[in-house]
C-alpha cells in the first residue's frame, strides 16, 4: 500500500511510523486510518519495536473535522475504520511506543493510549476534546482512561475536555514517562532500541497476559501465566539470559 499520510522507516529493529499531515496537526482521515492499519499489519521483516509519532508540532488532532459533516456516518466510520486501526495497534506482534511529540486530541489521544508504552515530550498534552464539539469519547477512550487513571479522573477529563499536560499525565499514571523536550528524541530512541534488542517472545507474552488480565479472574490469570512462562522457559532467549547472567555479561537476545 502506498503511504500518503504516514511515513515509514526502519532501522536496527525499530520501525518508525510517522503520522504525516502536519498542516492539520496530523488529523486522522480515512486514508491515514487505512495506512496505519495496513502498516501495523504488515511490518518490515526484522521489526522488534514500533515507534508511532507525529510530524511537525502535534502528535494527532483526532478526527479530521473537515470530514465530519452532518452527512458523515460516524457510527460506520468508527466500525469500519477506527476499530481495525485500534485493533492493529493492540494486535501488533511487537511492542508499540507512542512517542507523543505534541498535542494529542480526541481520537489522537486515544490512539496514543492504546499503545504499550506512551512517552511524551514535556510540551505535549492530551485532551479528550470530544465534548467541545458535542461528541462522546471514542477510539477506546472510555475503556482505556478509567483503567489508566481511575473513574474520577477519566470522568473529569471527558466531561470538562480540559487539557492534561504531559507532566500531569505521567504523574497520574496515564503514560509511562514525560521527558524534557531537549531529551525527547534521544530518550524515545533509547527506549525503542532497548525493546528491539530485548526478548521479543517474552514481550509478546507480557502483552497477552496484560490484555487478558482485564477480563480474567486470578485463577485464570495464574493458569495463563503458567502457560506463557512454560513457553518462555523453552526459548533460546531464556537460555541466553541465564547464560549471560552466569557469565556476568549483557544478554544478546535474538528474539526467539
Ligand atoms: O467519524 C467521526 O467523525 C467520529 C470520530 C471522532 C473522533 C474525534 O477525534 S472527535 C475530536 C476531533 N478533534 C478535535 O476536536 C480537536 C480539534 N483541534 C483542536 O482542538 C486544536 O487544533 C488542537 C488542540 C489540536 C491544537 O490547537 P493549536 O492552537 O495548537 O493549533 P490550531 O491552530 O488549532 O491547528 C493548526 C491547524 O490544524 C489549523 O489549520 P489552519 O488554521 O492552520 O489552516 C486547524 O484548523 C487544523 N486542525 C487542527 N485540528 C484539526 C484540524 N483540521 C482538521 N481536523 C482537526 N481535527
Amino acid at each position: 500500500m502506498t503511504q500518503e499520510t504516514i511515513a515509514l522507516s526502519h532501522d536496527a529493529g525499530v520501525t518508525r511510523l510517522v503520522l504525516n499531515r502536519p498542516q492539520v496537526m496530523n488529523a486522522l482521515n480515512s486514508a491515514m486510518r487505512a495506512e496505519i492499519t495496513a502498516a501495523l499489519s504488515d511490518l518490515p521483516q526484522g521489526t522488534r519495536c514500533v515507534v508511532m509519532t507525529g510530524a511537525g508540532r502535534g502528535f494527532c488532532s483526532g478526527q479530521d473535522l473537515t470530514d465530519a459533516s452532518a452527512a458523515h456516518d460516524l457510527e460506520q466510520t468508527l466500525r469500519r475504520e477506527y476499530e481495525p486501526m485500534l485493533h492493529a495497534v493492540r494486535a501488533c506482534p511487537v511492542p508499540v511506543i507512542a512517542a507523543v511529540n505534541g498535542v494529542a486530541a480526541g481520537a489522537g489521544a486515544n490512539l496514543a493510549l492504546v499503545a504499550d508504552v506512551v512517552i511524551a515530550s514535556e510540551s505535549a498534552s492530551f485532551v479528550q476534546a470530544f465534548t467541545r464539539i458535542g461528541l462522546v469519547p471514542d477510539a477506546g477512550g472510555t475503556w482505556m482512561m478509567p483503567r489508566l487513571i481511575g473513574l474520577a479522573r477519566a470522568a473529569g477529563a471527558m466531561l470538562f475536555a480540559e487539557t492534561i499536560t504531559a507532566r500531569q499525565a505521567a504523574d497520574w499514571g496515564m503514560i509511562w514517562e514525560c521527558l524534557p523536550d531537549a531529551d525527547f528524541e534521544a530518550g524515545v530512541t533509547a527506549r525503542a532500541r532497548h525493546l528491539a534488542s530485548g526478548p521479543t517472545g517474552a514481550y509478546r507474552a507480557i502483552r497477552e497476559a496484560l490484555a487478558a488480565s482485564t477480563q480474567n479472574e486470578l485463577s485464570a490469570q495464574l493458569e495463563l501465566e503458567a502457560r506463557l512462562q512454560g513457553q518462555a522457559g523453552r526459548s533460546a532467549d531464556f537460555v541466553e539470559g541465564v547464560t549471560a547472567f552466569l557469565e556476568k555479561r549483557a544478554p544478546r537476545f535474538q528474539g526467539r
